[in-house]
This record gives structure tokens, C-alpha cells and sequence, in this order.
């Protein structure tokens, strides 16, 4: 981890070449871009994400949306109860979903792919807080969270300029090709699951993302955000993933992010939509959908509830938030009664 970060390669000169793509894929693990996105479509992104978050009350009175200064008195991340109620508003923009069907992305992962690319329905955003570091996400491979196929591709796109100490996305290349998923453990940090220690001292790659630039990997490539240590600056940004429309696709990425955390239907995110054209789109195109493995999930959590019982901080504070956020789940009660130990005992 102390290792100083080095520079992503970018890609742009071998953009139009199928397979001088392919090839790069398949040994770094991650194909970085500059401006592959239109910077003034992100921006008009931006200004409806932020004029949202602003209404939602999550940044500083008489600042410009646009800049996204954070009040950090409301600092949230996903899995914290007040978390949704802005989270929310914005995965309903029309807009958010729109942007993980831009020809320029698409294009290129059909490229990537070499056939053409269903952009799977649960879009992501990402909504990070300065100075709230310990929850900051974790090294990890995704197919861990997305599962599928390992043959999915995930694309990261800063809404924004999103220079290191906004807490860009950092990845180990080459990391995807043991073609094997690591063991993962308890975190407190977004997806709370990280892969062991030794795996994270290795040479992490990232750069000083500009509005456009975006970074495309391997759903085993180990990746990590670096922390936002801006002092009140909110990073903005999307995941978004892309597989063959032949491959197989994990139910839950049918359902909006976080829908098992905070239930959410397509039918609300749907009800201000101008257009038609996204609305359950990838019904007539998906091939054939696998369950959702919770092996991955339930690990960290068992870990969670141990580290807990050892007093652990984290794990304490992770442990709250389940049985704050669901309270009647086996994962709530179990929180609960650790917590009831520890409290008799103190
Ligand atoms: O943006 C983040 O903090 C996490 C993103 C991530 O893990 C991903 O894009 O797969
Ligand atoms: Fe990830």
C-alpha cells in the first residue's frame, strides 16, 4: 500500500483497432481513455446530478451546484440509512441511465468484446464525501459484487475532473490474469468485502482523471478508490458494466443498485422519464440470467459479526448500520445480539 502509485497507459492510439485492444485487455487487465466521452455531455450530467444532491441538502448553502462543495456535516455512503433518500433521486434521472448507453462506451466494448455488448440494466453511481476516508471502497476483483460471467467489463467514469486527491479509481495490472477470484474479507468500505493484505501491496496504477477520460477493466482486475481527501469536495461518478449479450448475467444485476439495501422498483426510477427507449430494455435481450451467488456476501458479514465480538471498531459500526437498516433480516438480528454481547459485557 506504500508503494507510490504509477501512471495508467492510455489507449487512445489503438482505439479504432479491434485487436490491438483485445490483446491489451487481455494482458494489463484495464484500458484507460482520454476523453472518450463528450466533456460537455458530461457536463450537463453533472449540473443534473449536483442541482439534485443540492435539493437533496448534501451540499453547502450558497455555493454553485456545479462545483460540488459537500456540507460534510451530512457525510453518508451506501449502507447508511440516510444514504438513500439523495441516492435515490439521483438514479431516478433519466439521465444517470442514459450515459451507460453513449455510442462512444458502447462502441468500444463491443470492440473489446468482440460481439455486440448488452450494458447491463443496474447502472451505478457513486456519490463520495471528503474526508470520510475509512469507507472509502477497498481493493477488490467486482465479480465478487456482479458475478456473471468473467468475461464483464466494468467502465469508470469520474463525473467531472476527479484529480488523485478526489479519490480516483486506482487498479494492479494485470491482476485479472490468474483468471481466479481471491478470497475476500470484511471491510467497512463501499462493497464491504477486500481481498487480503499481501495482495494489496502491489503497484497500483491511477491518474488525474479530466472530465471524459474513463477506465475500463476486467471484472478480476484488483481495483481500489484512492480517498477523497479533498477538504469538502464530492466526488461524482459512474460504474457501469457491459458483457455479450450471449453471456450470462447475475439476477440481482436486473434490479437498481443497492435494491437489496434500500428497495427501490424500476417503475419509480421510471416515473418522470421523458423517453421509452431504456425502459426495461434489456428484456428482449438478455440470453440467460444465473442466480446470485452470496457466498462472497456472507463471508465478510460472518467476519464482521467476529471482528465485532472482538471489539473492533469497524466492524462494530458496520454492524450497526445492518441493524439499523434491517432490523427483521437474519443479518440484523444477528448484528443486534452481537452487539447486545458486547454491551453486557462492557
Ligand atoms: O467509485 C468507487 O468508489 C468504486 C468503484 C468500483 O469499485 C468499480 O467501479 O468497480
Ligand atoms: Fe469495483
Amino acid at each position: 500500500m506504500s508503494k507510490q502509485l504509477g501512471e495508467f497507459k492510455v489507449s487512445n492510439d489503438i482505439l479504432l483497432d479491434d485487436e490491438a485492444l483485445q490483446d491489451r485487455i487481455k494482458k494489463d487487465g484495464y484500458l484507460f481513455f482520454k476523453k472518450l466521452q463528450d466533456p460537455d455531455k458530461l457536463r450537463n450530467l453533472r449540473k443534473d446530478m449536483l442541482e439534485v444532491i443540492g435539493n437533496g441538502g448534501w451540499l453547502e448553502p450558497n455555493t454553485d451546484p456545479i462545483d460540488g462543495i459537500a456540507d460534510i456535516s451530512k457525510r453518508c455512503t451506501e449502507g447508511d440509512p440516510e444514504y438513500p433518500a439523495v441516492y435515490h433521486e439521483v438514479y431516478k434521472l433519466e439521465s444517470v441511465h442514459r450515459a451507460g448507453h453513449w455510442h462512444s462506451v458502447v462502441d468500444t466494448m463491443e470492440k473489446i468484446v468482440g460481439e455486440p455488448v448488452l450494458p447491463q440494466p443496474q447502472k451505478i453511481v457513486r456519490l463520495w464525501f471528503p474526508q470520510f476516508t475509512d469507507h472509502t471502497t477497498p481493493a477488490h476483483q467486482d465479480f465478487v459484487h456482479f458475478q456473471g460471467d468473467y468475461e464483464t467489463y466494468t467502465c469508470w467514469t469520474p463525473v467531472g475532473d476527479c484529480p488523485k486527491e478526489l479519490g480516483g479509481l486506482a487498479l494492479v495490472p494485470g491482476s485479472h490474469k490468474a483468471r481466479t477470484v481471491y478470497d475476500h474479507h470484511f471491510s467497512l468500505g463501499a462493497g464491504a468485502l477486500t481481498v487480503d493484505e499481501k495482495r494489496r501491496d502491489a503497484t497500483w496504477l491511477t491518474t488525474d482523471y479530466e472530465i471524459g477520460d474513463c477506465l475500463i477493466f476486467h471484472s478480476l482486475t484488483l481495483h481500489k478508490a484512492l480517498p477523497n481527501v479533498t477538504p469538502n469536495k464530492l466526488r461524482v461518478s459512474l460504474d457501469n458494466r457491459y458483457q455479450a449479450i450471449t453471456s450470462p448475467i447475475a439476477e440481482h444485476m436486473l434490479q437498481p443498485h443497492m435494491a437489496l439495501l434500500n428497495p427501490i422498483t424500476w417503475d419509480q426510477i421510471y416515473a418522470n422519464w421523458k423517453t421509452d427507449d431504456l425502459k426495461y430494455y434489456w428484456e428482449k435481450l438478455v440470453t440467460e440470467i444465473v442466480p446470485r451467488d452470496t457466498t462472497y456476501a456472507d463471508r465478510g458479514f460472518a467476519e464482521g459479526l467476529d471482528l465485532a465480538k472482538q471489539g473492533d471498531p469497524k466492524a462494530i459500526l458496520q454492524m450497526k448500520r445492518a441493524v439499523i437498516r434491517q432490523p427483521e433480516s437474519e443479518a440484523g438480528k444477528a448484528a443486534a445480539k452481537v452487539l447486545q454481547e458486547i454491551e453486557s459485557n462492557s
